[in-house]
């Protein structure tokens, strides 16, 4: 019976470990504040994260029912049970940044926020915006 008991606690700690992501707020939800989707820019473009159900926190901060806004430029959706990549198309906001000014080329853009948590991991379920279309003059 022992040994029943321990094998059922190993497979459940084996079980939470590999499914370790941040459990997502309820209802926690990422928006746009700026620009609107369709919406025609110039540059300096603003994007303004909102964030409503959770709060913002600096990364490494281990605080309950926080996270750090990603945007994703151009790109599609990383795999959300690994750290965000950091490059030019996923942009990390680690210092608890709600906004930022972009200088974008001419043309057709996309936009996606993903919030992370304090390891650069999505939430379960993740937190995400809408993919969004802009067009820059
Ligand atoms: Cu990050």
């Amino acid at each position: 019976m022992k040994q029943i008991v321990y094998a059922v606690a190993l497979c459940l700690f084996t079980l939470t470990s590999f499914a370790g992501n941040t459990p997502a707020p309820a209802g926690a939800q990422v928006y746009f504040l700026s620009p609107q989707d369709g919406g025609e820019v110039t540059n300096p473009v603003t994007v303004r994260f909102g964030l409503s159900g959770m709060g913002v926190a600096p990364a490494g901060t281990e605080k309950e029912n926080t996270g750090h806004h990603h945007l994703i430029i151009d790109a599609e959706l990383p795999d959300v049970n690994a750290p965000i990549p950091s490059n030019d198309n996923y942009r990390h906001f680690g210092g608890g940044q709600t906004e930022v000014s972009l200088e974008l080329a001419p043309g057709q853009h996309t936009l996606q926020l993903l919030v992370g948590d304090m390891l650069h991991i999505p939430h379960n379920p993740p937190i995400m915006s809408d993919k969004i279309t802009i067009t820059v003059k």
